[in-house]
């Protein structure tokens, strides 16, 4: 069978679910939001990896289909810790493609304006790809999507081929620091060197940093002492279901 096919059985037949993975503040230990990972656990072929479909998706052009479940599954959510009063972001992965729909910023604010959700409790991840291609195109959208509220957060920063000037040009608020520069941490000297100058540029042009992938209390430790504001990796948690998320929580740290 096609993997689109599949793909579009198993989003009919409710079998993608939202894992929520923390953002934990380095300064106080608090979890201040979490970031929505799709799952997809098939009827036949069991737990399949994201990495395993959503770049199919992206090819296929499915990803647009997948991307609006994810945005109404992750604003609907996010609106229910609201309700319970409990303040938490949650950051939604988006997809080239689904950026480039000439009605994503519409399709955004209907989901924010049919869940109730504070716009400021949203961050959208976008890759630096996005805004390589059609720029003009992508800081209109960018620049619309600010003015709803919305937090704006460059996914895997460092990796991409964009230039540094659209931090400029772009409202971002958030950076990322991407995986592959934490890995080496606490010792690596190229790794600490790239990170302690992410930190230091993200803080001068007064942008959240985060750090992904930090799986080590030195990392996180080294990180601290950075001045970093977020991190986000398997010491505090990997991505869970939302039931298991105050369990989560209660022990972060
Ligand atoms: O979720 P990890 O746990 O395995 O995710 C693997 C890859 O899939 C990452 O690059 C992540 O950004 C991407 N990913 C996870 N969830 C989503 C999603 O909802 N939308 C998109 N576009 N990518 C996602
Ligand atoms: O591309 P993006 O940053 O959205 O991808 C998130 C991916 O990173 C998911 O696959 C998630 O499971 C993975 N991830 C999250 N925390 C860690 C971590 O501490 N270590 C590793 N190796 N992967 C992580
Ligand atoms: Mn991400
Ligand atoms: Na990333």
């Amino acid at each position: 069978m096609k993997m689109e096919h599949r793909m579009r059985q198993a989003m009919e037949g409710g079998r993608f679910r939202l894992y929520y993975q923390p953002q934990v503040c380095l300064n106080t230990g608090v979890v201040l939001g979490v970031e929505a990972l799709i799952r997809w656990f098939d009827v036949e072929l069991g737990s399949v990896p994201p990495g395993n479909f959503i770049p199919l998706a992206e090819e296929s052009g499915y990803i647009v289909t997948i991307g609006a479940w994810v945005l109404n599954e992750a604003v609907r959510q996010a609106a229910v810790w609201q309700a319970q009063g409990c303040a938490r972001t949650v950051s939604v992965n988006v997809s080239s493609l689904q950026f480039q729909q000439a009605d994503f910023v519409e399709r955004v604010a209907s989901a924010l304006q049919n869940s109730g959700l504070d716009p400021a409790s949203l961050e959208l991840e976008l890759t630096e790809s996005i805004l390589v291609q059609d720029a003009d195109e992508a800081l209109a959208r960018l620049q619309a999507l600010a003015a709803l509220g919305v937090v704006l957060s460059i996914d895997d920063f460092g990796t991409g081929y964009s230039s540094l000037a659209y931090l400029k040009k772009f409202p971002i608020h958030k950076l990322k620091i991407d995986r592959s520069f934490i890995r080496g941490l606490p010792a690596d000297e190229s790794d600490q060197a790239i990170v302690s100058a992410i930190i230091q540029m993200g803080r001068a042009l007064k942008l959240t940093v985060i750090a992904e992938g930090v799986e080590t209390t030195a990392q996180r430790d080294l990180l601290q002492r950075m001045h970093c504001d977020q991190y986000q990796g398997f010491l505090c948690s990997p991505g869970v279901p939302s039931e298991d998320l105050e369990n989560v929580i209660g022990l972060a740290m």
